[in-house]
């Protein structure tokens, strides 16, 4: 059985709307999308569903481990502060950008500003990323799978997934966007490095780039960070994610971008994959996180790959074939119809090789044994 941890706070993040492309629209990123996937595993045997276990709201120490506290901070009470002294509203949405450009030949200036408006055009970089009154008990509960499904692998189990709602990989150490408020992978990542002391890999295969995964990781040689993605030149976050990206400082060479084509289809993808295996199997990492993304579906409203619900399970097996241990982590994803089938497609393809991992038996020596040492 697949662990499978899934918080019901999920709900409480549920915007009505997000201004992309110039227009107010429904969000992409709403509630549906767990709910989809919850029926998808919850009818399959495969899988066993539980709630993860609560963190304390003080203990905040897992997230500050890879966010700005500042961050933290300002998520957790921004949402009421503005109800309070700016006006009563659903959605709370930056409109003032502190772009670092505003103040050229002048300083840096008097760092966070004090009024909530101000602040937050700091600590978020785009308008497709509302908050509401329950977003940041979401964002949380989203930490806190990603964090149970780490314990499940650290405790043996060759694959956990962590129905992680919102999603995690754009927000960086001091950001919040593109649907992300707190990255469940970069926290699962650094927990899972920090508490065995191996090395730890990344590999992200959401439509778009992890910028903030990579951000976080950039100059870290414990961490490496692999990302298939569309290419930054025609696909959001359009400011990372170039080939030429691949780290600085002791994180030189730990990073590795795949920009790929529009219209990509399973077989493009394949290849394009196991050129990114090879990066994740040169990290030797004791364990590997999957920032897992269906985005690259051929039905996603706003992408443009081909991939198939067939091609979800030849790359979750492709993934597995690697024989190490796999904590999977929910990112993007948003045909909404394909959504469930399509990451338990994944899973399953991914299960029907991680069986070798764990088989003491095992025929090929080249098949590393992916036993994690407990803390
Ligand atoms: N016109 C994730 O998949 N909108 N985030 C792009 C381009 C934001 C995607 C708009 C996309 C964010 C986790
Ligand atoms: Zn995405």
């Amino acid at each position: 059985m697949i662990p499978v941890w899934a918080s019901e706070r999920h709900r409480g993040h549920d915007p009505n709307a997000e201004i992309e492309s110039s227009g107010f629209q429904p969000p992409f990123e709403h509630p549906g999308r767990a709910d989809v996937i919850a029926a998808a595993l919850s009818t399959d045997a495969c899988f066993s569903i539980a709630e993860p276990p609560r963190s304390e709201s003080g203990d905040t120490a897992a997230i500050e481990a890879v966010h700005d506290p500042g961050l933290v901070r300002f998520l957790a009470t921004a949402w009421a502060e503005y109800q309070r002294s700016v006006r009563p509203v659903h959605d709370v949405v930056p409109d003032v950008f502190a772009m670092s450009a505003l103040r050229d030949r002048m300083g840096p200036g008097r760092g966070e500003p004090p009024s909530v408006a101000a602040r937050l055009g700091w600590w978020c970089y785009e308008t497709t990323t509302p908050l509401t009154e329950g977003t940041y008990g979401a964002a949380r509960s989203a930490v806190d799978a990603a964090l149970a499904a780490t314990t499940s692998v650290m405790d043996g189990e060759p694959l956990a997934y962590a129905l992680c709602r919102p999603p995690g990989h754009h927000a960086a150490t001091s950001l919040y966007g593109g649907y992300c408020f707190f990255n469940n992978a970069a926290v699962a990542a650094h927990m899972a490095a920090a508490a065995t002391g191996a090395r730890v890999a990344v590999l992200d295969v959401d439509y778009h780039h992890g910028n903030g995964t990579q951000q976080i990781f950039y100059e870290r040689d414990d961490v490496a960070f692999v990302s298939l993605h569309g290419d930054p030149e025609r696909a959001y976050p359009y400011h990372t994610g170039f080939a030429e990206e691949t780290g600085t400082g002791r994180g030189r060479g730990s990073t590795t971008n795949v920009p790929l084509p529009a219209r990509l289809d399973d077989d493009g993808y394949l290849s394009a994959l196991d050129r990114a295996l090879s990066a994740v199997a040169a990290a030797t990492p004791a364990v590997l996180v999957v920032s897992l993304g269906l985005d690259t579906y051929g039905g996603d409203p706003i992408c443009d790959l081909d991939l198939t619900t067939g091609g979800f399970e030849r790359c979750g097996a492709a993934v597995a074939e690697l024989g190490i241990p796999l904590v999977v982590v929910q990112e993007g994803g948003y045909a909404d119809e394909a959504l469930g089938a399509n990451v338990s497609a994944w899973l399953r393809g991914a299960n029907s090789r991680s069986a070798r991992w764990d088989r003491p038996d095992r025929a090929d020596p080249n098949v590393q044994n992916g036993s994690v040492t407990r803390p």
